[in-house]
């Protein structure tokens, strides 16, 4: 019961009021997140409880010394500029030892956040005109961020977007082939061989300083937005774990590739799938009215290269999960890993066919 899987560590955070109830929340393919609800009188109090998955973070403590760090430099630069922070930046809310984690007696870390009512994390865009404000808010993310030093945090999954490292991954997974898969996905696996140049391509432009390293969010999802019930617009962006130095190009294409899908990241249809243009116009749209000032006209032009390379690398490390046994991702079934893998590829072949009507839009509103 999950009750029993939590009721060791509530005692360990300062919640207010009584106990009422937890649910699960299973979008997250890493972590495990409960929705806690406690009553005293008539009010009503959320949080968010967390269980921190140890095979992917192996050091939980850095993860949260880069949420702790950006949290405050949001707040400090909203307060700034006369905003309240209170529904717009994510709230840590400490263990009674002042700690920012709890270690559980096996080992585990657990942390807890405010819950951030009246405000919805979508798993699809519902409405076009919230994801033109997930394009503004992941914009106003960088711009809120691009005076923060890239050099204080940690980079807390080494070389989490190097692809050129995760195409060797790969190539290490196949030979090893430790679960015995590797035969019934040769064409799969071919499929990576036939763009190994252009899946590092900005890793090279990184390395040769023609573009910046910046703060990145590095889960762009349209689940990690939350947008205000009342008005619709986005409050703001949740699931900071990945927080670290990285591309503007792989922040702004991860929220393509997952957002303006006509599917879901793991539709077994594969005629379903495709990129949906209008969606990436409006995406663009939004995310270009808050970055164009600070992030230079020749890095923009880039973006589509962006949706690019991040469709191919999650692709690729669904399918390496799959050859390795599943081990980093949570699955469904034995072959979740292969329909999330093949349904990336099907929109990579799409985006890849609209890579210069991408270019179109931009040029459009550079103009
Ligand atoms: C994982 O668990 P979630 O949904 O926050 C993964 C991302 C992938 C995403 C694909 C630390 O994120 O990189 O893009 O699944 N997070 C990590 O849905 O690997
Ligand atoms: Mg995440």
């Amino acid at each position: 019961m999950l009750y029993n899987r939590i009721k060791g560590i509530l005692p360990q955070f300062p919640f207010e009021g009584k106990y009422v109830s937890a649910t699960e929340m299973t979008s997250g393919n890493i972590n495990n997140t409960y929705h806690l609800t406690y009553k005293s009188g008539d009010t009503i109090h959320h949080y968010t409880l967390q269980h921190i998955n140890p095979y992917v973070f192996k050091q939980p403590e850095k993860v949260m010394e880069n949420i702790n760090n950006v949290t405050e430099h949001l707040k400090k630069t909203l307060e700034n500029q006369g905003l309240d922070p209170a529904r717009r930046v994510l709230q840590m809310i400490k263990t009674k030892n002042g700690e920012i984690m709890y270690k559980d007696q096996e080992g585990f870390y657990w942390r807890a956040y405010y819950f951030i009512d009246n405000a919805t994390p979508y798993d699809s865009v519902e409405k076009p005109e919230h994801f033109y404000e997930v394009g503004r808010i992941f914009g106003e993310f960088q711009k809120l961020l691009c005076d923060y030093p890239v050099e204080n945090l940690h980079e807390t999954i080494p070389d989490f977007h190097n692809t050129i490292r995760r195409f060797y991954t790969f190539v290490a997974a196949v030979a090893e082939d430790k679960a015995g898969r590797v035969e019934e996905v040769e064409d799969e696996i071919e499929f990576f061989f036939d763009r190994r140049r252009m899946m590092g391509e900005i890793v090279k432009k990184i390395k040769k300083g023609e573009i910046m390293r910046r703060v990145t969010h590095n889960d762009t999802k349209i689940n990690n937005v939350l947008i205000d019930d009342a008005t619709d617009k986005a409050i703001c962006v949740i699931d900071l774990d990945t927080v670290m130095p990285g591309s503007a190009l792989y922040d702004f294409g991860d929220a393509i590739r997952f957002g303006a899908s006509t599917a879901k990241e793991d539709e077994e249809d594969l005629d379903k799938i495709s990129l949906d243009m209008n969606l990436f116009k409006l995406f663009t749209a939004g995310f270009l009215s808050e970055v164009r000032g600070f992030i230079p006209d020749h890095e923009i032009r880039l973006l589509p290269l962006g949706v690019k390379v991040i469709t191919c690398e999650l692709a690729m490390r669904f399918l390496t999960d799959y050859i390795d046994g599943d081990l980093y991702f949570k699955v469904r079934s034995p072959d979740h890993n292969l329909i999330r893998a093949r349904a990336q590829m099907k929109l990579l072949t799409d985006i890849e066919k609209k890579s210069e009507e991408m270019e179109k839009v931009i040029e459009e509103l550079l103009k």
